[in-house]
């Protein structure tokens, strides 16, 4: 019997998690599961949508597994496991594929941008399928509430239309997911570009703050953060870096924005960036040396995401079987 709602969110595997994802996703993980019976994946199958070095992404998975334990992930709470260890995903993926549409997939920004960056042409099947596999990640364990950072409300919406149409096709299957998208931290951008979204796949390091850089690096990329005319410490539509950079501030205190802009009313950027650096340094240096100090044993990593992945195979199961019945392929 399930008794508490769920929650179930991805990442991929793709290296350099940064402040971005820790403040629009991990950090929100760590507050829900408390409450929801959780599952995290480490969604190593929509990393292989772009090509991947086996050597570097084997590493990553287990880098990734090491950054949810250190952010407060607890193994024996959430469920943390693997997606390619659960192959009902991908099977539950094709079931919806022969529900999804062309049009619906083409409407997809993060497919447009992705696949322009080598060409549509040549971009994988993968990619623009992406997700599809997402919303099957999703209806698998039936989660009600989805923690995820504001660019992915496009997939989201996908996913709760698929659920739907499903259910108005065959018959009362899979819960609604709702998207968890909280107002700090939802959208953290470039530190050298406040019109760009933080992202690893940033085209400068300088962009974002890594959850492993050292601390020296840390304070080098906030000092070099990008400001805007005036020096007035405040948020506002024509101050984006300073906007930014305050959110980023009140996101990893329990400060709210208008309170820090008082609290430099009268002093400068210098100051404030001189602060933050070290709000983001105290915040992410536990992070950091618990992720090394994890990653010594990546036994321990790997048996961590096996049990995980038993754990989830139980529910996926079940949901498959029930949908399997449901489109007459029982
Ligand atoms: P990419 O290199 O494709 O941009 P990414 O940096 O967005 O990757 P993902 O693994 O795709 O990282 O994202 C993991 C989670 O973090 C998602 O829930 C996503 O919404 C969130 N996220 C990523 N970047 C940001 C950001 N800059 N601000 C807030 N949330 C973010
Ligand atoms: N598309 C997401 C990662 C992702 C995900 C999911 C998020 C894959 N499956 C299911 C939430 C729920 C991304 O790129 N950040």
């Amino acid at each position: 019997m399930q008794t508490k709602q769920r929650v179930f969110s991805g990442i991929q595997p793709s290296g350099a998690s940064h402040l971005g994802t820790y403040l629009g996703a991990l950090k929100n993980w760590v507050a829900v599961q408390e409450e929801y019976e959780s599952y995290f994946c480490i969604v190593d199958l929509h990393a292989l949508t772009v090509p991947q070095d086996p050597k570097v992404l084997r590493a990553n998975v287990r880098e990734m597994a090491a950054i949810f334990i250190a952010v407060g992930l607890d193994p024996e709470r959430s469920i943390i496991f693997r997606q390619s260890r659960v192959a009902e995903h991908t099977e539950l993926g094709w079931l919806l594929n022969c529900i999804a549409r062309v049009g619906e997939l083409s409407r997809m920004t993060q497919f447009k941008d992705k696949s322009q960056k080598g060409g549509a042409e040549s971009a994988s099947v993968a990619l623009y399928d992406y997700p599809v596999l997402q919303a099957a990640d999703i209806l698998l364990y039936n989660a009600h509430l989805v923690p995820v950072g504001e660019d992915q409300r496009q997939h989201l919406e996908l996913s709760r239309t698929l659920a739907r149409r499903f259910n108005s096709l065959y018959g009362e299957t899979f819960v609604v997911p709702e998207p968890m998208i909280l107002e700090t931290g939802a959208r953290v951008m470039a530190l050298d570009d406040p019109t760009r979204k933080m992202s690893k796949s940033s085209p400068t390091p300088g962009g974002y703050v890594s959850l492993l850089d050292e601390p020296d690096v840390t304070r080098r990329k906030i000092r070099r953060a990008k400001t805007d005319s005036g020096s007035e410490v405040t948020a506002s539509p024509e101050k984006p870096a300073l906007t930014n950079l305050l959110g980023i501030y009140a996101g990893l205190t329990v400060q709210s924005v208008s309170g820090i802009e008082d609290q430099y009313q009268g002093k400068g950027y210098g100051d404030f960036k001189k602060d933050l650096a070290e709000v983001v340094v105290e915040s992410l240096s536990p992070i950091r040396e618990r992720t090394l100090e994890l990653l010594d044993d990546p036994r321990e990593l790997d048996g961590i995401l096996e049990a995980g992945a038993e754990k989830a195979r139980e529910v996926a199961r079940s949901t498959l079987h029930h949908t399997w019945a449901r489109m007459g392929l029982d």
